[in-house]
């Protein structure tokens, strides 16, 4: 049976889309599909656990929720493009292929972790795999995102740059004059907005006069769209759009993918600012119960393969805790000052 969703929740959530898979799409990378959003869901659903027991060190934002955005954007990327991700980097990392093991000692803060623990949940980078960092700054990822799609332009490389940011970051400055650099030089990037409508405990609408952010694109000449970011065959259609676009030289893209934040803004929030029987009819979106009935409903998958897949996921979490806690090392006070600068070389 598809997931009900309250008649109030399709009122006021005005993207919502029922999943269909795009043509091309096979069922095998749908299921691969599945499998990260499930990854990412245990991944940080452990990670509030580990912070509650003091286990992992600094703070750290939780991607619950969100899995669909990441997991559709990044499955219509090729493994050379690049993304920067947010403060709640987690599910970009994992969607882009990164290995929860080093990240989870990361977050362990071990030697063995992708900074070598030097740098936690937000600051987690895999660059080599061409996610090019979390970011701590709201906001600060974007320009990044442009400097990446400006080298693969400029070299000559066919890449793509995919910049995640949330509805707070795009009200920095920097959102705007990275959209109009983007445009003028036509460069190979796509801006992608989470849009969970709070930057903590502030509500869109109280900070912007034009809350439909999509619309703001156009005044850049940039094509800007609204998606249903709780629907992972959404997201991935438009990306895929915005991927052709760029590839073909003819530039940058927005995407507005719209959530409603069900969880708090990080791992220990007790969210006081809001009434949280509010937001408890609008759990019926939830991407990873959608996509589930959507396998079955269609045949597509049965339930017994479904469960290997979700089991898979909660296994190789456990296999990631299990590294970070037993088998990974305390950084060596010699090491402190390494990594601090980046040195005499240039990444090619
Ligand atoms: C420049 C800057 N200002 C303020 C903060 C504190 N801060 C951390 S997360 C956050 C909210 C970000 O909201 P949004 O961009 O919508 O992302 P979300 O947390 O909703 O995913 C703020 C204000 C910061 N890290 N950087």
């Amino acid at each position: 049976m598809p997931v009900e969703i309250p008649k109030e929740v399709l009122k006021n959530f005005k993207c919502y889309t029922p999943y269909k898979a795009p043509e091309g799409l096979s069922v095998k990378k749908q299921l691969g599909m599945f499998y990260t959003m499930n990854l990412i869901r245990e991944f940080d659903t452990k990670v509030t656990d580990l912070w509650m027991e003091n286990k992992i060190y600094g703070i750290a934002h939780s991607y619950v929720s969100s899995e669909a955005i990441a997991v559709g954007a990044c499955a219509a990327l090729d493994p050379e493009d690049y993304i920067v991700s947010t403060h709640r980097g987690h599910g970009h990392c994992i969607a882009k292929g990164s290995d929860v093991k080093k990240m989870m000692a990361e977050l362990y803060g071990k030697y063995e972790g992708y900074n070598h623990g030097k740098g936690g949940s937000m600051h987690i980078a895999d660059v080599e795999n061409g996610m090019l960092g979390a970011q701590g700054i709201v906001g600060g990822g974007i320009p990044f995102a442009l400097g990446a799609a400006l080298s693969s332009k400029v070299l000559n490389k066919g890449r793509v740059s995919i910049g995640f940011h949330g509805d707070g970051g795009s009200n920095q400055g920097v959102w705007h004059e990275a959209m109009n650099m983007a445009s003028a030089y036509k460069l190979p990037v796509i801006y992608i907005c989470e849009n969970n409508q709070l930057a903590i405990s502030t509500p869109l609408q109280n900070v912007t006069g034009q809350s439909d952010l999509y619309l703001r694109a156009n005044g850049y000449a940039v094509p800007g769209v609204l998606v249903d970011g709780y629907n992972v065959f959404a997201v991935y259609e438009a990306v895929k759009k915005a991927v052709d676009r760029a590839r073909a030289g003819q530039g940058p893209s927005f995407i507005e993918a719209r959530t409603i934040r069900f969880l708090g803004h990080f791992v220990a929030d007790d969210q006081w600012y809001r009434d949280l029987d509010t937001v408890k009819p609008y759990w019926s979106l939830e991407p990873l119960g959608r996509m589930r009935a959507y396998f079955l409903d269609n045949k597509l998958a049965g339930e017994d393969e479904l469960k290997i897949i979700e089991q898979q996921a909660v296994k190789d979490v456990e296999e990631a805790i299990d590294y970070a806690s037993n088998d990974c090392t305390e950084p060596p006070a010699e090491k402190l000052y390494e990594d601090v600068y980046a040195g005499g070389e240039i990444i090619k």
